[in-house]
């Protein structure tokens, strides 16, 4: 009786198993079949009722017949978890990919990155110095002494030193300001790359030959051409027979290189403290080539920066003898160097922080 009662419940199970469609429908079959209000856990609790050998025998058959549904039930669940089923997942394959947006280099620094890649091509070294200076390797070691009017023409941005900025002014802070003001120990924002100029040959002997990239800053107005925040990069070639002749040479393929086109350039008299002689310095037009256009204001040349040969009282001020060496140096803005590449009409947006113009580049 109980026999027959356990082959029919597995009979039903085998069938429900079978055509059950999904996991969820497997886990009903199975509180249905082998849970503890089943049919089946109703025969076993009657076990107790019935003799000892059919005890025995339907106890053998129930077990089997148990784990023989079990099977089946964890069997079942395995291959319809492991079914792909399209619907149910909703994955639709041609929805278009959300687009990365990836970050690049600011126009500023590629450009930075480019001029050195051509200069290392041409066998110089890179060098560097403080953002932040004291007066003596920005002016006074550049042979601009305390009154001269070469001062003025660069504005600056002064920094209070730790004591005078701590302390209200007393006598003595006075006094020790005069003292830091004689030994050109007042701290500002480098106003020029020349600063490294000095840094460099204090601590290195010619020949050599360096260019130095880097920010600077001036205490003026900005416009569409300034900015109080700017980059340049300081040329500096020290030997002993260094000639314009080489200047020239390295400028010219420098700029040629840059500009990937055959540059001319152009040297007329001007006045740095740190030169003798001073230039001011020219390319083509990297628009018409000299014949004449807007970009160049019909000028046929472009200008670009200051130059000249090292001045001896600065080879003196960083330590060399007077006249042993001879060097020539510049110091050109890098901004204006991308503007003329890039054809920008306005400075003021690369800081701008824009992304419609970053994104271009
Ligand atoms: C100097 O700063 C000198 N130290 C350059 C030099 C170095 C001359 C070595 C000789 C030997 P100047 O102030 O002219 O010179 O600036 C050089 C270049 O920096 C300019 O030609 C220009 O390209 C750029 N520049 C100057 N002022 C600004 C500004 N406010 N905004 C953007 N670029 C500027």
């Amino acid at each position: 009786m109980l026999k027959e009662k356990i082959e029919k419940i597995k009979e039903a199970a085998l069938v429900a198993v079978e055509n059950a469609k999904t996991v969820e429908e497997v886990l009903q079959l199975e509180i249905q079949f082998l849970g503890r209000k089943s049919e089946f856990v109703g025969i076993l609790r009657q076990l107790k009722d019935v003799s000892p050998e059919e005890k025995k025998e339907v106890g053998q058959l129930a077990n089997a017949v148990k784990v023989e549904i079990q099977t089946l039930l964890d069997q079942k669940k395995k291959n319809l978890a492991s079914t792909f089923d399209a619907a149910a997942e909703k994955i639709d394959v041609t929805v278009p990919a959300v687009k990365l947006r990836r970050g690049h280099l600011h126009p500023l620094t590629q450009i930075q990155n480019e001029i050195e890649d051509i200069f290392t091509s041409m066998g110089f070294e890179i060098a560097d110095g403080p953002e932040v200076e004291d007066e003596f390797h920005n002016f006074d070691a550049l042979n601009m002494p305390k009154d001269h009017p070469a001062r003025d023409m660069q504005d600056t941005f002064w920094l209070r030193s730790q004591t005078s900025a701590d302390k209200t002014q007393t006598k003595a802070d006075n006094r020790q300001n005069d003292t830091e003001e004689k030994k050109g120990e007042r701290i500002l924002l480098r106003t020029h790359t020349s600063n490294v100029q000095i840094r460099y040959m204090e601590t290195h002997e010619p020949p050599f030959r360096i260019i130095a990239p880097g920010r600077i800053y001036r205490n003026e107005a900005g416009d569409s051409t300034h900015e109080h925040t700017f980059h340049q990069f300081e040329a500096l070639v020290v030997g002993d027979d260094i000639n314009v002749g080489n200047f020239k040479f390295v400028a010219q393929q420098f700029f040629s290189k840059f500009f990937k086109k055959d540059i001319q350039i152009r040297i007329r008299p001007s006045f740095f403290p740190f030169t003798e002689p001073s230039f001011e310095f020219d390319i083509s037009c990297t628009v018409c080539g000299g014949k004449g256009c807007s970009a160049c204001k019909n000028a046929g040349w472009l200008e670009i920066g200051g130059a000249g040969m090292v001045n001896q009282n600065v080879f003196v001020a960083a330590g060399y003898p007077r006249n042993k060496y001879q060097g020539f140096a510049w110091g050109f803005g890098v901004e204006r160097l991308a503007m003329m590449k890039y054809k920008i009409s306005d400075i003021r947006l690369f800081h701008s922080g824009d992304l419609r113009f970053i994104k271009q580049f």
